[in-house]
């Protein structure tokens, strides 16, 4: 797979291509990364990219010439083009999974108000947001999406099944997990995960995942696969007949 970034910040994303799994991928020859700096493909001497927005009002828009020549001159209409907004649709472990099977992403990074709407229509096959809550910028946001991405790419997390065990894999949360020491500040492992068992384990990790889900995201069981006697469990939590 082949990331291109095209940013006014390209130096944001150096740590995190250069750290751990991103940087063992890219070092194995499975993700590419190239990061551009779009104040490159400004016109003028002073490499502006941003200007006022017509009709007035506060901040900036960027420019559309400059992300329209770095698209010609990086030739970036080869790839699936995403633009990070905090007005696109919500970043979810199955769009990460759906990316993740495209040879060529090309990421541009918002700033300042946004986009010219008319370079944003040519560049975006579509328009992705991290969450309800307003960054800086799309750099942040970028590196989220390069992070989840990436490591669902074939051979970049070591061990396949991690993956598939993922919390939101199933669209529950994970279960809770404990190494050693047996005993930590009077308190034990749940002696479910001790026997030995490797049924009993998964069955107490399914529970505790189930729980946690009800818990903390209760919206995530209305999509969940679940089984008949799951959903009696969830039932009984609802109407509080039982507690665990
Ligand atoms: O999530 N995002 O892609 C954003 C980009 C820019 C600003 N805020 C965001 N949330």
């Amino acid at each position: 797979m082949r990331i291109d970034v095209v940013t006014i910040f390209p130096g944001y994303f150096e740590a995190p291509l250069a750290t751990s799994m991103l940087a063992r991928a890219a070092s194995k020859g499975l993700v590419e990364f190239h990061v551009h700096d779009l104040r490159a493909f400004a016109a003028d001497r002073h490499r502006t990219v941003d200007d006022s927005p017509f009709g007035g009002g506060g901040g900036m828009v960027l420019k559309p010439e400059p992300v329209a020549a770095a698209w010609e001159a990086l030739d970036l209409g080869r790839g699936h083009g995403i633009y990070l907004t905090a007005d696109g649709r919500r970043l979810d472990q199955q769009t990460a999974a759906r990316l993740s099977l495209q040879p060529h992403l090309v990421l541009l990074c918002g700033h300042y108000k946004g986009l010219d709407e008319r370079v944003r229509r040519r560049v975006a096959d579509e328009e992705i947001s991290i969450g309800d809550y307003v960054l800086t910028g799309g750099e942040p946001a970028a590196a989220v999406l390069i992070d989840a991405v990436t490591r669902l790419v074939p051979g970049v997390l070591g061990n396949f099944s991690s993956a598939l065990e993922d919390s939101f894999h199933d669209d529950l949360l994970d279960c809770p997990w404990y190494t050693r020491p047996a005993e930590y500040a009077g308190e034990e492992v749940p002696p479910g995960l001790l026997g030995g068992d490797h049924e009993q384990v998964q069955a107490w990790r399914r529970r505790q995942a189930l729980r946690r889900t009800f818990e903390r995201r209760p919206d995530l069981l209305e999509t969940a696969q679940l089984d008949e006697s799951e959903r009696e469990l969830i039932d009984a939590w609802s109407r509080g007949s039982v507690n665990e």
